[in-house]
C-alpha cells in the first residue's frame, strides 16, 4: 500500500493538517491500526493536546512500538508539536509519563515570570547549522522549506530548551522571553517543528510541502553540523497578533451573515417608529475569513452572537462555516458561541467536551467560552474557589490542552463614587468620569450577548478562569465596541496585570494609531477588530504598516 500517512489519536484539530496536505495536492492516509504506521512510506504525527495525553494515547492504540520501530526505518517522520516532544524521554506536562525515548532530554514548562504562557502566537526561527565553513551563511529557503528570520505560529506551554547534547539534533531554534528552545529538529530521517505548519500561513505550507517532496531525508554532513550556538537577544522576536473577528447570526432572510453591532446592537438603527431595523449584512462568513487570511490576519475568530438558541449539536450551522473556512484559511481559527452542555430537540444530552469536540474536528484551534465561563466561576467563588473538575473550561482544558480554551468576556463600566457602592467588585480610578462626576468604576460581566448583567466582575471572572485552565483572554468592552473611539485601556490593563495568560484585546478599534496604543500601554498580545475591517475602513496591512514603522513586531506575510 505505501504512501502517506497521517496519525491521528483524536485529540485536536488534525483537519487543518489534511486541508494543508490536499491544498498542496498531496493524498493521504490515516493511520486506523498499527500496522498501517509501518505500511507508511512517509508519516506525519500532528500531535496536539498535552503529552500525556498524547503517549498514553499511543500506548493504549498499540502505535507506540510500530513508531518506534518507524522511525529507526529510516522512512521520513514528521512530527508536529507534541509530535516533536513525544520523542524525547518525558515531560514536566506529565512526569510519570514515558514519552518514545529517541532523543534524550525533558520537555520542561516555560518560565511563567517574565512572559504570557501558553507562548501562543507568531515567533521567529533561528537556523544554526551554516552552510559551509567558511562564510557566515546560515540555512536558508529551501532547507526543509525553513527559512531564517520566518515567524511561524506556535501554541505550547512546553518545549525542549537549547542545550549542547543536543546540538545534533537541533536546526533552528526560538527565543521566548530570555528562554531559547529547540523549534526544528532536524536529524537523519526525522524532522519535527513545534510550530504549527498547517496553521503558519503561506510560510508554514512550504515546510510541508518541502517535507512532502523529500527534503525530509537529509545525511547529516559535517559542514552541515556546525552550530552557532544562538545568543539571548535583549528582546525577543515575538510578534503582536492582529485578529480579524466575525460576528455570525442568521439574517431575517434565514441567511447566515456577517453581522457587526454597536454596542452590541446588530440592527440598523430604527428610524423612530420603535421598529427596530434589518440585521446588519457585512458578508459571507467563509469569504470573509479568506479575505481576512489574504490580507494578512494572524487569527480569525468566528462568534456566533445567536448561540443562546437551542439548535441539534450535528446541525449547529457553524460546524459547515468552519469546514469550508479550514480548507482556504491556514491561521488559527477560534470559534465561540454556545460551548456550554446542550440538550438536541430529542432530549439528548452533550456535555460541552462533545459541542468543543464537534468544533475542533470541524477545524477550529480554539473554542471560545462567554456565559458558561461565567456560570462556572459564579460556582466557583461560590464553592470556596475548589476546582469541581466538571466545568466546560476544565474539561476542554483537560482534553484538549489550555491553548484550546478561550474565555470571551463581555463586560459593561458600572460608576460608582466610592468602593463601598461597588458591592465588594473590584473597583479602578478612571479618567473618563461617569454622568454623575464618578471617578471609580467596576466591569460587570453579561452573559446571553450581554442581555442579562451578573453579580460578578471581570477581575473574579479572569482569575478565576486562569485557575481553572483557561488558556486565554477575549477582553471585549460592551461600552466600546463598534464605537470606533479606541479600546477601554483602563480595563485591558487591569486583566493583564491580573493574570498570566495572554489576553486579546477587543472593541473600539477605529484608527491605526489604537493598535499601537494598545500594545504600548497595556502590552497585550493581540488586538481584534472587526467593524474597521469589514467595512474596508482599515485595511489589516495598513494596522501592520503603522505598527512597523513605531517598531512593533508584526508578522509579515510570506508568499
Ligand atoms: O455566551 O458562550 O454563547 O458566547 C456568545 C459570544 O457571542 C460571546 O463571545 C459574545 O461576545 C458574542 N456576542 C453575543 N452577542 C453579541 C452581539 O454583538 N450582539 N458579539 C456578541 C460580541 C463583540 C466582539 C466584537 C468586538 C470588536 N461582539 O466580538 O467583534 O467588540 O468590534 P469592533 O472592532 O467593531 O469594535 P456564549
Amino acid at each position: 500500500m505505501g504512501g502517506l500517512y497521517l496519525l491521528d489519536y483524536g485529540a485536536g484539530n488534525v483537519r487543518s493538517l489534511a486541508n494543508a496536505l490536499n491544498r498542496l495536492g498531496y493524498d493521504f492516509k490515516w493511520v486506523k491500526k498499527p500496522e498501517d504506521i509501518l505500511e507508511a512510506d512517509k508519516l506525519i504525527f500532528p500531535g496536539v493536546g498535552a503529552f500525556g495525553s498524547a503517549t498514553e494515547l499511543l500506548t493504549s492504540k498499540n502505535y507506540a512500538e510500530p513508531l518506534k520501530q518507524y522511525i529507526k526505518s529510516g522512512k521520513p517522520y514528521m512530527g508536529i508539536c507534541v509530535g516533536l516532544q513525544a520523542l524525547f524521554h518525558g515531560s514536566e506536562e506529565n512526569p510519570n509519563v514515558p514519552g518514545l525515548c529517541i532523543i534524550p532530554g525533558t520537555v520542561k514548562l516555560f518560565n511563567k515570570t517574565d512572559k504570557a504562557v501558553p507562548h501562543m502566537g507568531w515567533n521567529e526561527v533561528f537556523c544554526v547549522r551554516r552552510i559551509n565553513e567558511v562564510n557566515e551563511d546560515y540555512l536558508q529557503d529551501n532547507h526543509h522549506g525553513i527559512k531564517q528570520g520566518t515567524v511561524y505560529y506556535f501554541v505550547h506551554s512546553y518545549a525542549v530548551p537549547f542545550t549542547d547534547e543536543l546540538k545534533e539534533w537541533t536546526l533552528a531554534t526560538t527565543q521566548y522571553g530570555k528562554e531559547i528552545f529547540i523549534s526544528v529538529i532536524q536529524k537523519d530521517n526525522i524532522l519535527c517543528t513545534q510550530f504549527h505548519p498547517e496553521k503558519s500561513g503561506y510560510a508554514g505550507l512550504k515546510v510541508l510541502r518541502s517535507f512532502l517532496q523529500g527534503e525530509g531525508i537529509v545525511s547529516n554532513t559535517s559542514r552541515q553540523l556546525i552550530i552557532k550556538n544562538p545568543e539571548i537577544l535583549p528582546q525577543d522576536r515575538f510578534t503582536k497578533r492582529i485578529i480579524a473577528c466575525l460576528d455570525v447570526r442568521t439574517n431575517d432572510q434565514g441567511d447566515l451573515v456577517v453581522t457587526k453591532g454597536d454596542q452590541y446592537d446588530v440592527r440598523e438603527c430604527n428610524d423612530g417608529s420603535g421598529v427596530s431595523g434589518q440585521v446588519r449584512n457585512l458578508g459571507k462568513p467563509v469569504d470573509l475569513a479568506r479575505r481576512y487570511f489574504e490580507e494578512g490576519a494572524d487569527e480569525i475568530t468566528f462568534l456566533n452572537i445567536t448561540s443562546f438558541r437551542n439548535c441539534p449539536l450535528t446541525d449547529l450551522p457553524m460546524l459547515e462555516i468552519l469546514k469550508r473556512t479550514s480548507e482556504t484559511v491556514f491561521v488559527p481559527l477560534t470559534i465561540g458561541g454556545g460551548i456550554r452542555d446542550v440538550i438536541d430537540p430529542d432530549g439528548k444530552l452533550h456535555s460541552a467536551l462533545d459541542v468543543a469536540g464537534e468544533y475542533f474536528r470541524s477545524g477550529a484551534d480554539k473554542v471560545s467560552i462567554g456565559s458558561d465561563a461565567v456560570y462556572a466561576v459564579e460556582k466557583y467563588l461560590a464553592n470556596d474557589k475548589k476546582l469541581s473538575g466538571d466545568t466546560a473550561i476544565e474539561t476542554i482544558a483537560c482534553a484538549y490542552g489550555s491553548q484550546a480554551v478561550v474565555i470571551s468576556v463581555d463586560p459593561r463600566r458600572v460608576y460608582v463614587d466610592s468602593p463601598a457602592n461597588a458591592m465588594g467588585h473590584h473597583v479602578i480610578p478612571t479618567s473618563y468620569p461617569g454622568p454623575k462626576g464618578e471617578t471609580l468604576c467596576w466591569y460587570q460581566c453579561t452573559v446571553k450577548g450581554g442581555r442579562e448583567g451578573r453579580d460578578i466582575d471581570v477581575h473574579q471572572l479572569v482569575t478565576a478562569c486562569e485557575a481553572m485552565g483557561a488558556g486565554e483572554i477575549l477582553l471585549n468592552c460592551m461600552d466600546k465596541d463598534g464605537t470606533n473611539s479606541g479600546y477601554d485601556l483602563e480595563l485591558i490593563q487591569d486583566v493583564k496585570k491580573a493574570v498570566n495568560i495572554p489576553v486579546i484585546a477587543s472593541s473600539g478599534a477605529g484608527r491605526e494609531e489604537h493598535f499601537e496604543k494598545v500594545f504600548v500601554e497595556t502590552n497585550v498580545e493581540a488586538a481584534l477588530a472587526a467593524g474597521i475591517f469589514h467595512r474596508r475602513e482599515v485595511p489589516i496591512q495598513s494596522v501592520k504598516n503603522y505598527l512597523k514603522e513605531r517598531d512593533i513586531l508584526v508578522r509579515d506575510i510570506v508568499s
